[in-house]
């Protein structure tokens, strides 16, 4: 079998995708997720300029062999952009082998360790109150994690809540949208809301928080230590992760697990993390950190040292991308949780899904490959529009994280 051509389809059903197609001699096709939310241009042209052209007339079985073609033979090692582009080489190729074998993903690696996936959804609200009820209609929904997020007395909007009720799609046309933030009104905030939360629905329901990078080591090991009555499944990005070693405050003033990842693209962002087990669950994802291929190495290295994956699942990775994690969450014994935030109806007018939410769980098919399909025809009808993601600034006015 010979890889013949490759294409690149972006799209934006209510939001910017960037999927790759690689197609063989035996018309035999996988498909690949390479968004990467407001950068998208630059992975396509990434994929264009230098793998592609790499790509036509090698043999897509060899999928571990070209995963180290594109990864060493570019010189230059690791980037969000780089890796995605590796990413969706791999996911497609990946789901070629599938369909070539007849056989699901899940069992080219390794099989099934369960049967159906936990995942989480979010839930939030302006105020206390108004998230506490949305929780409550989550837990309605079936749903036995979720991530709360709220408002912030004081602040005008903050990451993680919609405002007018709108579904919560972070990146916005135009250029980017820049926002007031005061990390003491959060800190002073958030043990307040789960608190509340644990008053009103009780030990039973695993409940989560995204802290979205904007702590400093101290902050965040103050906020771990006021939640840890509140029993958290995890607290998420508490401090960014560029200094890996800035966790061991942290991890030194609480028990509260923590999870971090979304933004990483290789295991060497993680390797600290990992041997002093700074953290309790890896969140990168199967479209930035590397395909599968590298997964499996992180979520196995990760095994020796107690960690679990909580692979990210916000709608900016795409429906492909659902489908390669929910294979690999079928698959690996060290599975913690997988987000779920579903994507909007129009999305799935392009994107044909293989997978269903029920009873607190995803559950994949056995359709051969990934599952999941594209429609061209109906991604030509949503055009592209370059959308950034929102910034910070402190009260002073300095630039911060979102
Ligand atoms: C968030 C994301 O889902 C999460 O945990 O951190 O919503 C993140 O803000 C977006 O994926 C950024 O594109
Ligand atoms: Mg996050």
């Amino acid at each position: 079998m010979k890889i013949t051509e490759v294409k690149l389809i972006l799209c934006s059903p209510s939001r910017n995708f960037l999927t790759l197609k690689i197609i063989t001699d035996q018309g035999v096709y996988g498909l690949g997720d390479a968004t990467l939310n407001g950068r998208e241009k630059a992975v396509a042209t990434y994929l264009e300029e230098y793998c592609i052209p790499c790509l036509i007339g090698k043999d897509p079985f060899q999928i571990e062999d070209i995963w180290h073609y594109f990864y060493v033979g570019a010189y230059w090692r690791r980037g969000p952009v780089k890796m995605t582009a590796i990413s969706a080489i791999d996911m497609a190729l990946w789901d070629i082998k599938g369909k070539a074998l007849n056989i699901p993903v899940y069992n080219l690696i390794g099989g099934k360790s369960r049967q159906k996936i936990l995942v989480y959804a979010h839930a939030e609200g302006k105020d206390i109150e108004e998230t506490v009820d949305r929780v409550g209609a989550k837990i309605d929904q079936g749903f036995l994690a979720i991530r709360a997020q709220s408002g912030i007395p004081g602040l005008e909007d903050t990451y993680g809540v919609s405002r007018n009720n709108a579904p919560y799609e972070p990146a916005v046309r135009g250029n980017p949208k820049e926002s007031i933030w005061d990390t003491d009104k959060y800190l002073n905030h958030i043990p307040r809301l789960f608190k509340r939360l644990r008053e009103v629905y009780g030990d039973d329901i695993h409940l989560l928080h995204d802290a979205h990078h904007r702590c400093t080591p101290v902050e965040a090991a103050r906020l771990a230590r006021e939640l840890e009555s509140c029993h958290l499944f995890w607290l998420e990005d508490a401090v960014r992760g560029e200094l890996q070693e800035g966790y061991r405050l942290i991890r030194s003033h609480s028990t509260t697990p923590l999870a971090i990842g979304e933004v990483f693209n290789t295991i060497y962002d993680l390797t600290t993390f990992i041997t002093e087990q700074l953290i309790d669950y890896i969140r990168m994802p199967i479209v930035h950190g590397g395909g599968l291929t590298h997964l499996l190495k992180v979520a196995a290295m990760a095994s020796v040292y107690h960690i679990r994956t909580g692979f990210h699942g916000a709608t900016d990775l795409s429906p492909v991308n659902l489908a390669a994690s929910l294979h690999f969450d079928l698959a690996v014994n060290n599975f913690g949780i997988q987000e779920y935030m579903p994507h909007q109806p129009l999305v799935h007018e392009v994107f044909k899904i293989n997978y269903e939410y029920r009873d607190g769980h995803l559950h994949i098919d056995d359709t051969p490959g990934l599952g999941v399909d594209i429609d061209e025809e109906v991604a030509k009808k949503h055009p592209y529009q370059r959308a950034y993601l929102p910034m910070n600034r402190k009260m002073d006015g300095t630039v911060f994280h979102w």
